[in-house]
């Protein structure tokens, strides 16, 4: 299944005249809005390759249809949801779930669907058919050599196969960490672990970086070794200058002021990278913006005010991939969905007025700080993400497309009903 050019320019076109009114109401309310679109223009999102199926929880898992049955298949749904929305130019990869079995042959697919590899990602957390060892009670702090070895190699396996198809990340996340009290030493399971990261940082080329993701809790209940930012901070600042902490929005504690974490990080220079997702109670992996939109924008206040500090390349020099599971929608309306929200948190984050934001904030004019913000993020932005779209070649409404196509049946004749797409 392909979206052919000729399908998006029609589309456009019935909606181009409706469009076009609703981005002139928008120039006039939003100044700097030419720049707003070109700055969305270069911002492209991962889509890890674990969220082209359906998810599933530990009750059950409801099949879709038509689920990719191969990394091949899973670079054809990426490159769907690109071609729909031109922000989605990059697909991360989850090893062992998707070994490459011919390098050549997976970049230049890729390359036909505009798509480059993002941060590869080890696992750890989950024992593999013919494994010698068991991840049981930890991979990267486990009590035995043996067993971290185990684990150190396989990291540096991802990296090797992360190499050969040009990416230049690799994301750690450890399910380590304890559950119930008395099971680990804290201190030797943290010394444990940093000796292991320092094996895996040791293998990395010099044009990489290693990203850190911590997460509070589950599936260790008690304690986890990576268990928060300070936790991650602790071990990258130790690895060095190309280890990195990650955030993903759902692995901290209720309530946590992430925005605030993230304007630490970013001032420390060690945030490295995003897991986009959305949550109400734990590690939802929700839409992004479905639960918390608020949040999200000023997570992007901060992304934005913090970078341009920094003098950072707001498309490059961060990682920016979605982290969901999908147990109820179409995976690939779910992507878009989550693209869209993001896309809009940053549109509305660059058209904070930030001089204006730090005379209040001087003058501890608490009410116009707010008012500043609130208008920002209550100013209807979607035809300036639409029309970035627009001008990149993709639809003016990629969920309305993907439905007007009915791509999920063709997906389904092609591949069949009951395929389960390799992950969680
Ligand atoms: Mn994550």
């Amino acid at each position: 299944m392909q979206v052919l050019k000729n399908q998006i320019d029609s589309h456009n076109e019935s909606l181009l005249l409706q469009h076009e009114a609703k981005l002139s109401f928008t120039r006039s309310e939003v100044p700097g809005a030419e720049e707003i679109i070109q700055k969305l223009t270069a911002f492209q999102i991962a889509i890890p390759s674990w969220a082209l199926g359906t998810g599933g929880t530990r009750f059950g898992r409801f099949s879709g249809g038509g689920e990719p049955r191969s990394l091949e298949e899973k670079i054809e749904d990426v490159g769907l949801l690109h071609a729909l929305n031109q922000s989605s130019g990059a697909i991360s990869l989850h090893i062992p779930w998707d070994i490459p079995q011919d390098y050549r042959a997976t970049r230049i697919l890729a390359a036909q669907h505009g798509l480059t590899f993002d941060a590869v990602n080890s696992n750890t957390f989950q024992d593999q058919p013919g494994q010698p060892h068991s991840y049981k009670f930890g991979s990267l702090q486990h009590v035995d050599k043996t067993i971290r070895q185990q684990a150190i190699d396989h990291n540096i396996e991802v990296i090797k196969h992360g190499i050969e198809l040009g990416s230049e990340s690799l994301t750690v996340w450890l399910s380590d960490g304890s559950c119930f009290p008395g099971q680990l030493n804290f201190r030797r399971a943290y010394q444990n672990t940093l000796e292991s990261l320092n094996e895996i940082y040791a293998a990395l080329p010099d044009n990489w970086k290693l990203f850190l993701e911590y997460k509070a809790f589950e599936p260790n209940f008690y304690s986890t070794t990576v268990g928060d930012w300070g936790m991650s901070y602790s071990y990258v600042q130790k690895l060095g200058s190309k280890a990195y902490t990650l955030v993903d929005l759902g692995h901290h504690l209720p309530n946590a002021n992430i925005e605030q974490i993230v304007a630490l990080l970013l001032m420390e220079g060690k945030l490295g990278g995003f897991h986009f997702n959305d949550s109400k109670y734990g590690d939802d992996d929700l839409t992004a913006g479905a639960i918390k939109p608020y949040q999200l924008f000023l997570i992007f206040n901060e992304l934005v005010e913090g970078m341009d500090a920094r003098v950072m390349n707001h498309a490059t020099d961060l990682g920016w991939m979605i982290d969901a599971s999908h147990n109820v929608k179409d995976p690939l309306e779910d992507l878009l969905q989550s693209v869209e929200a993001i896309m809009l948190a940053y549109a509305q984050a660059l058209s904070v007025p930030r001089r204006a934001l730090e005379d209040a904030q001087q003058n501890n004019d608490v009410v116009t700080a707010q008012e500043i913000l609130q208008n920002a993020f209550r100013t209807d932005l979607r035809a300036l993400v639409a029309e970035a779209r627009l001008r990149a070649g993709a639809a003016l409404n990629p969920v309305a497309l993907y439905r007007s196509l009915n791509v999920r049946q063709n997906l389904i004749n092609e591949r069949g009903l009951k395929t389960v797409a390799t992950g969680l």
